[in-house]
């Protein structure tokens, strides 16, 4: 069994994605971030970051209970416990590797800065938005222009996938709104269409 601490964010959604596509069994503890759950000390014993998500694996490696946080992290752990969605040859693995890294920095991370611009900083600017805006919309034409060559970010279904897939969703109407990125909108429209994607964000949400 495997404890998924979350919240409906892409961060979260990510977490709940995997453990959905890999089939482990799992109970969801829902974290109110606006009220600050994620700082009382009994969360902050999981993860004294004090952000989500974090997995507790209680059948981890060699039987023992194992706590990861970071999304990214957790996606890559559960994909090698489960032997699925990392590609064994080993370009197809870099490449995995490289879209996977560029969804959990490039992208992630820039998306969370729009949240951060727009939401959380002490003085607001619509340029600094618009700023973040147009940083992901570079990043997404780039994963447009693989996905115009490939079904998947890394030829077959993989990691990269399901890692990229919440901020694109989640920015859904951000990239309709620019218009374009017709490849992009296929691929995302294709994992939604998966029951495991479709339930891991319903999860979380
Ligand atoms: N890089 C981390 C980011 C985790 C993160 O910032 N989580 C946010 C929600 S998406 C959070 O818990 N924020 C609450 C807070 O900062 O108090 C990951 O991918 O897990």
């Amino acid at each position: 069994m495997i404890d998924l601490y979350t919240a409906p964010t892409q961060n979260g959604h990510r977490a709940a994605v995997m453990l959905e596509e890999t089939g482990f069994a799992y109970r969801t503890h829902k974290l109110d971030l606006a009220a600050g759950e994620q700082r009382k000390p009994e969360y902050l014993a999981i993860n004294p970051a004090g952000v989500i998500p974090a997995i507790v694996d209680h059948d981890g490696p060699g039987g023992k209970p194992l706590t990861v946080t970071q999304s990214g992290a957790i996606v890559l752990y559960l994909a090698e416990k489960a032997g699925r969605f990392v590609p064994a040859d080993p370009a197809a693995r870099a490449a995995a590797m490289q879209w996977f890294m560029f969804a959990c920095t490039d992208c992630a991370g820039t998306s969370s800065n729009i949240f951060i611009a727009s939401v959380l900083v002490p003085e607001k600017s619509p340029a600094n938005v618009a700023f973040f805006e147009q940083r992901l919309l570079r990043f997404l034409a780039l994963a447009d222009q693989r996905l115009g060559e490939s079904e998947w970010l890394a030829g077959e279904l993989s990691v990269a996938d399901f890692a990229l897939y919440p901020t694109v969703a989640g920015r859904m109407a951000l990239v309709e709104k620019a218009g374009g990125l017709a490849n992009l909108r296929r691929w995302a429209a294709a994992l939604s269409a998966r029951p495991a994607v479709a339930k891991g964000m319903a999860a979380s949400a």
